[in-house]
């Protein structure tokens, strides 16, 4: 490929299961509650549900973030990093995770479409700031001082992601688009491989078993992503 080519890559929770981060429709897809139920993440991830019940809401939320203490960069998270790094063409990684996996590997042409766990947004002031506790305990913003207005900075079912149009010009004028740890199941995301191959990028799908989406893309790969994206990092540099 040449190496002026531009790439764009989307990560989802495929490529944070070898960092023990459940992913959200695997056999493990259900989140567990304290008294043994269990909720569908698109129960507890909508502004509705918001609305109804914060703190369970918050609670799904905070035990996510906490979580994150406990958790490192895989070799997968490593070799888009090193990509990042070295690849002296465009590169755009577009994530549908919320965890900072790609940012403590040292990824830096980054952003998160459907949000962060690391981030707070003020539903007073509009402001959202970097946030590492709880939410559920009422926090007043540190923007405002209004108590108890502070939601997660996550896109919700029904809320628009962030950037789009920064990804939308990204993926127009991608000469190579891969999809890394995705199920092909949630939109605008699902859609970026045919809006990439429209415009004539090359695409490829490196995921642990076939996607929904699998039947778009030129080639597809199936593995874990601590082996299958290292190695394509490692064919993509030349060496
Ligand atoms: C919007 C928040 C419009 C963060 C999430 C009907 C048809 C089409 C679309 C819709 C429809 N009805 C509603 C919609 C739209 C809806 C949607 O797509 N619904 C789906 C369920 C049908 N989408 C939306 O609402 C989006 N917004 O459309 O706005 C709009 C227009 C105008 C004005 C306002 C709004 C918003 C979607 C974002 C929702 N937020 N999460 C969080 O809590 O984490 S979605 C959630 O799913 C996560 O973000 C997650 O990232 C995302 C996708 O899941 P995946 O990452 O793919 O994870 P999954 O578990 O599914 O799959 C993991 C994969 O990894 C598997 O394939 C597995 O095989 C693989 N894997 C596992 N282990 C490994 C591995 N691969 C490699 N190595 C391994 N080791």
């Amino acid at each position: 490929m040449r190496s002026d080519a531009a790439i764009v890559v989307l990560t989802g929770a495929g490529i944070s299961a070898e960092s023990g981060i459940p992913t959200f429709r695997g056999e493990d897809g259900l989140w567990e509650t304290e008294d043994g139920g269990a909720y569908r993440i698109e129960d507890v991830c909508t502004p509705e549900a918001f609305r109804r019940d914060p703190a369970l809401v918050h609670h799904f939320y905070d035990g996510r973030r906490r979580a994150l203490r406990t958790v490192s960069p895989n070799p997968a998270h490593q070799a888009l990093a090193r990509l990042d790094r070295d690849w002296p063409g465009d590169l755009l990684i577009v994530t549908q995770n919320v965890d900072d996996l790609h940012e403590r590997a040292g990824a830096t042409r980054l952003l998160h479409m459907h949000g962060a766990l690391r981030s707070a947004w003020c539903a007073a002031c509009d402001a959202r700031m970097p946030w590492e506790g709880d939410l559920g305990d009422a926090p007043a913003c540190p923007s405002c001082g209004a108590g108890g207005r502070l939601r997660p900075d996550i896109v919700w079912f029904g809320e628009m992601p962030y950037e789009m149009e920064r990804i939308e010009a990204a993926l127009a004028a991608a000469d190579l688009f891969v999809s890394i740890g995705t199920s092909g199941a949630v939109y605008p995301a699902a859609g970026f491989v045919r809006m990439a191959a429209a415009c004539g990028a090359r695409t490829l799908e490196l995921n642990l078993d076939p996607s929904a989406g699998s039947a778009w893309f030129d080639e597809v790969r199936s593995g874990p992503a601590g082996l299958l994206v290292p190695a394509w990092v490692e064919e993509v540099l030349g060496r």
